[in-house]
């Protein structure tokens, strides 16, 4: 058994980054302390219940990265790097049309899938890869041009992948091995000194901000690091407060009276970062960038499959009631948290019990301590045992992402819309496209909380000396294919 575990080479490499990061980006340094100070507040205010959705020490050192990169040769690198921290490929997000914007790039996330390794240390990734051969944004010579420029740059050190690939093998490296994977990790994200060619920078610019910031530079660098916090809207005014601009709105579901479900996110506006560049007479200069942000998370209960059409649902009828509630003005973001939140009133249960009981959102079930046998063999439907009060659901969190909030995201902190040519047809790339750029498979989310969720009633049926399996109503299929 090597002396350094996957888990601790995890949690330690999202400490670094955080390290780094904060020295990079020093608003990152207020959003973490004002996030702690947040989290203080709601655990003093609401006790235990507060922790209902992870201990505090989880929330306290929880983070997700976001890193973009050119070409699938450096996905499948990355993938690797992950693979030695315990973080395996979970969803597929298009973000080519969930964005209005510009932003042409496919996403998966790398994080740990197992219960037990959640609970160690949740470090989760949001990594996006280039499309370089949508027509849509890139033309053929700035494609060709794009690649060979791409190809001519090493991101990660054969050392780091060769490390990487020793510790997924063996499951961990011992102490030196460790060390040295680590720092050559960390180094791998920096940001580089090396001066940025003004006149390939800006050209890639004109079709996106995001192809600029991943190919028009020779290196990679964290986008954000992101900690979660206990009350967004909270932290979204003390925030404002501090004079730091917030982007417009908090993305995903509203601030409503029910149980926190999914993910809600927002972020301060990307900072202007100095920068050097490489001038067209071959001078270097400084000027600034504006690509790092920082973004903040509260996470909330899984959804189920049914769930998340729920959640679709009612995000197209919020649209709708926003844009006829206007009457010409625009609506605010109040206005608007006020729209959604009158529709999950009247539409989405506002306990646990409820969405347990009509298989909106997913959870693990213990015998209720309180219900006294009576002899008589509890039915085997798990609707019948919620309502009967037999068993008591315990939420599972949310470990992944939204794509209209990540196009949001990604959109708010565009310097600019970039162009897109939509009488082209797009590449067609998919889960399976992708599954061949990493070598691996691309775990579903919903098919990893059925599995949790399964896992906890056997031992349930277990517990109550049920015959046979207790059937979970049935579940739509296709979740990310
Ligand atoms: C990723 C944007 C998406 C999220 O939390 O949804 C994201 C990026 O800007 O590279 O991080
Ligand atoms: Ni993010």
């Amino acid at each position: 058994m090597p002396s350094i575990q996957q888990w601790e080479l995890r949690a330690e490499f999202a400490r670094r980054l955080s390290h780094l990061y904060g020295r990079e980006v020093p608003a990152y340094t207020t959003l973490v302390d004002v996030s702690q100070a947040v989290n203080e507040t709601v655990l003093s205010s609401m006790g235990a219940h507060a922790e209902r959705l992870g201990s505090i020490a989880r929330v306290t050192a929880e983070r997700h990265g976001a890193i973009r990169v050119g070409t699938p040769r450096e996905m499948a690198q990355v993938a690797r790097i992950f693979a030695a921290m315990g973080m395996y490929p979970v969803g597929f997000y298009d973000l080519r049309d969930a964005a209005a914007s510009s932003v042409p790039v496919v996403s998966t996330a790398f994080r740990p899938i197992a219960p037990e390794e959640l609970a160690r240390n949740p470090f989760r990734v949001f990594t996006s890869l280039l499309v370089s051969s949508d027509r849509r944004f890139f033309s053929a010579d700035l494609q060709q041009r794009l690649e060979t420029f791409l190809a001519r740059r090493t991101l990660f050190p054969p050392e780091l992948l060769t490390l990487a690939d020793q510790a997924e093998r063996h499951h961990g490296l011992d102490v030196a091995d460790a060390q040295r994977f680590l720092k050559l990790a960390t180094a791998a994200f920096t940001l580089s000194a090396e001066p940025v060619d003004r006149t390939w920078y800006a050209e890639l610019e004109q079709v996106s901000s995001v192809a600029a910031d991943i190919g028009g530079v020779t290196s990679t660098h964290i986008n954000h690091l992101t900690p979660r916090v206990l009350d967004i809207d909270d932290l979204y005014r003390r925030m404002d407060a501090r004079g730091i601009e917030m982007i417009a709105a908090i993305q995903g579901p509203p601030c409503w009276h029910g149980p926190d479900l999914l993910l809600r996110q927002t972020s301060f506006r990307a900072l202007a970062e100095p920068r050097r560049f490489r001038e067209p007479d071959g001078s270097v200069s400084t000027g600034t960038l504006r690509v790092r942000f920082g973004e903040v998370e509260a996470r909330g209960i899984a959804v189920t499959a049914r769930g998340r059409q729920v959640y679709e649902r009612l995000a197209a009828e919020i649209e709708h009631r926003v844009a006829t509630a206007g009457a010409g003005a625009p609506t605010g973001a109040a206005q608007r948290n006020e729209i959604a939140a009158a529709v999950w009133s009247q539409q989405v249960p506002t306990s646990e019990y409820g969405l347990a009981l009509h298989d909106l959102a997913y959870f693990t079930f213990r015998v209720n301590p309180h219900k006294r046998p009576d002899g008589r063999v509890p039915d085997r439907s798990l609707s019948e045992l919620i309502d009967h009060s037999w068993i008591v659901p315990e939420p599972i969190v949310y470990e992944d992402f939204l794509p209209k909030s990540a196009a949001g995201i990604f959109q708010s902190n565009l310097t600019g819309d970039g162009h897109k040519d939509t009488t082209q047809t797009s590449a067609a790339i998919d889960v399976a496209w992708m599954e061949a750029v990493v070598e691996r498979t691309l775990h579903d989310p919903y098919a990893l909380y059925d599995d949790i969720r399964r896992d906890s009633l056997i031992q349930v049926g277990r517990d109550l000396g049920v015959s046979g399996p207790i059937a979970i109503p049935s579940t739509p299929q296709g979740v990310i294919r």
